[in-house]
């Protein structure tokens, strides 16, 4: 049984993991509208990712007997200077989230709650893949610049990723 307060913030983390999914959707409509359509596929899969992230807190929620209650989605941001600010932006919302995780993991010690510190291990372990997925995106533009073949070359590299749910999550 979750404490009412580990009930809160795992409910709290739904909502933070659904602003993920649809921050990243206003940035597949600001690649879309760049004509940059491999970012915008890049993007696509990540916010599916993080619809995924959001359905797992769901679940181990209903799991553990607590209640899930949906709040409203912030209203995201729409639009970004370049690419690369788009990407820096998505750099520090998984920092972000990265925080909120480790937040969750002391609260997890803090009620002696050791199925959800175990539950959260998965999520601990993926920040740590998020963070360098993103990172090094943005390291590359810095790179090769924001215009001209590079950025080409990039965009189509980028147009080859899709998401497929991990088999043991
Ligand atoms: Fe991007 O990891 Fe969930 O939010």
């Amino acid at each position: 049984m979750l404490s009412s307060k580990m009930e809160k913030a795992l409910n709290d983390q739904v909502n933070a993991e659904l602003f993920s999914a649809y921050l990243y959707l206003a940035m597949v409509a600001y690649f879309e509208d760049q004509n940059l359509s491999g970012f915008a596929q890049w993007m696509t899969a990540q916010s599916q990712e993080e619809n995924f992230h959001a359905m797992k807190f769901f679940s181990y929620i209903h799991e553990r007997g607590g209640r899930v209650t949906l709040e409203s989605i912030e209203k995201p941001q729409f639009t970004w200077a370049s690419p690369l600010a788009a990407l820096e932006a998505a750099l520090a919302h998984e920092q972000y989230i990265s925080k909120r995780i480790n937040d969750l993991v002391d609260l997890a010690i803090d009620e002696k709650d050791h199925a959800t510190n175990s539950f959260l291990r998965w999520f601990v372990d993926e920040q740590v893949e998020e963070e360098d997925h993103v990172g090094g995106i943005v390291q590359k533009l810095h790179m090769i610049g924001t215009e001209g073949g590079g950025l080409f070359m990039m965009d189509r590299d980028l147009g080859t990723r899709v998401f497929t749910p991990p088999v043991n999550a």
